[in-house]
């Protein structure tokens, strides 16, 4: 099937045709070719990818558009069982659903963040959710390239919300703040979630705050903590506390009503389009900086190792020496 046909068959929302895409997305940051600057490379996969996002971007029928929310939080919180809890949200209000699962950590992919709960037993059949986990597998930057076209083309595949989750604040390769709509922090009671929050500044990146584990003890304790901070914020926008038991689907209908608000402050302050922009610039200059370091290490072999025999000869400047360097990427 050649790549328009596979657009097309996506744009109908064929599961199948969805799948392709986005393995042409993660194969590109496999390849180690070219220190992995997938959107670089000249092979087939790569060329592959780059017609199909353009195709996905500019091709004939208007771009459909997603929420997109970021759900994130450090590990064992719960943001897989409330990522699950979400679908059946948004299913209950016939909305299509995408989930990616980013993972920059693990060497492999495979759902390592998404508990097959979440994978197998409610969605696994259902032809309006799609879900998906990528991993780095290592690759330096290339999940902040891959993930916006993953996004892309699920957004193509006419979901409504596509729902992203990944681990930490401040840890995680992809800024999810920078990519979502909505960023919803998770955390858990008697974690000691309360100060690391404020250290990893959790007010920064958080449009919702969700206390998951409501049946533990130590809840109150941490909303009260949450809600010193929160009444600190003089931004337009003040993040809601919500609590949650996932597990057992508490809490959903709160935490899509605060959803649902930030979405309509989103679109009533201009936000949401500024966010776009913010997350459009992010991933030209994630391509180029990945076609930049592909025709580095392409030079390296040649004109670095001589220019370092130059600077060890005394025969050059390192200042002189990076210049030629960077005139000789053309
Ligand atoms: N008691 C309790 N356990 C929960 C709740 N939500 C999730 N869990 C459990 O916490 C563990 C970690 O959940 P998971 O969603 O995988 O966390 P993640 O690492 O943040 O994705 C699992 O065993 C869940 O069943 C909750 O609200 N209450
Ligand atoms: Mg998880």
């Amino acid at each position: 099937m050649d790549v328009r046909e596979l657009v097309g068959q996506a744009r109908l929302g064929k599961p199948r045709a969805v799948a392709r895409l986005i393995s042409l997305v993660e194969n590109a940051v496999d390849n180690p070719a070219e220190g992995g600057a997938g959107p670089a490379g000249g092979d087939r996969a790569s060329r592959a990818l780059r017609e199909a996002m353009a195709e996905l971007a500019t091709g004939a029928a208007r771009p459909h558009t997603a929420r997109v929310i970021g759900l994130t939080g450090s590990p064992g919180v719960g943001k897989s069982t409330s990522t699950g809890m979400l679908i059946r949200a948004f299913r209950r209000r016939g909305s299509r659903v995408g989930v990616l699962a980013v993972d920059p950590s693990s060497p492999f992919t495979g759902g390592a963040l998404l508990g097959d709960r979440v994978r197998m037993q409610d969605h696994a059949t259902d032809p309006e959710v799609f879900i998906r986990s990528m991993s780095s597998r290592g690759h330096l930057g290339g999940l902040a390239w891959a993930t916006p076209q993953a996004l892309r083309v699920l957004e193509a595949a006419g979901c409504d919300v596509i729902l992203v989750e990944t681990v930490g604040v401040g840890q995680a390769e992809v800024d999810i703040a920078r990519l979502a709509d909505t960023t919803v922090v998770i955390l858990a009671p008697g974690m000691g979630d309360g100060v690391q929050a404020a250290k990893a500044g959790i007010l920064e990146v958080a449009d919702v705050l969700v206390v998951n584990k409501a049946d533990r003890d130590g809840v109150q304790a941490t909303v009260r903590e949450l809600r010193t901070m929160t009444s600190l914020v003089e931004a337009p926008w003040r993040p809601p506390i919500v609590t949650t038991v996932a597990s057992k689907g508490e809490g959903a209908d709160d935490l899509l009503a605060a959803l649902d608000k930030h979405q309509a402050y989103l679109e009533e302050s201009g936000e949401a389009r500024r966010r776009r922009l913010a997350r459009a610039r992010d991933e030209i200059e994630a391509i180029a900086l990945a076609q930049l370091r592909s025709r580095f290490s392409a030079l390296h072999r040649d004109s670095l190792d001589t220019l370092a025999e130059r600077l060890l000869g005394a025969e050059i400047d390192p200042y002189t020496a990076a210049d030629d360097l960077i005139a000789a990427l053309g």
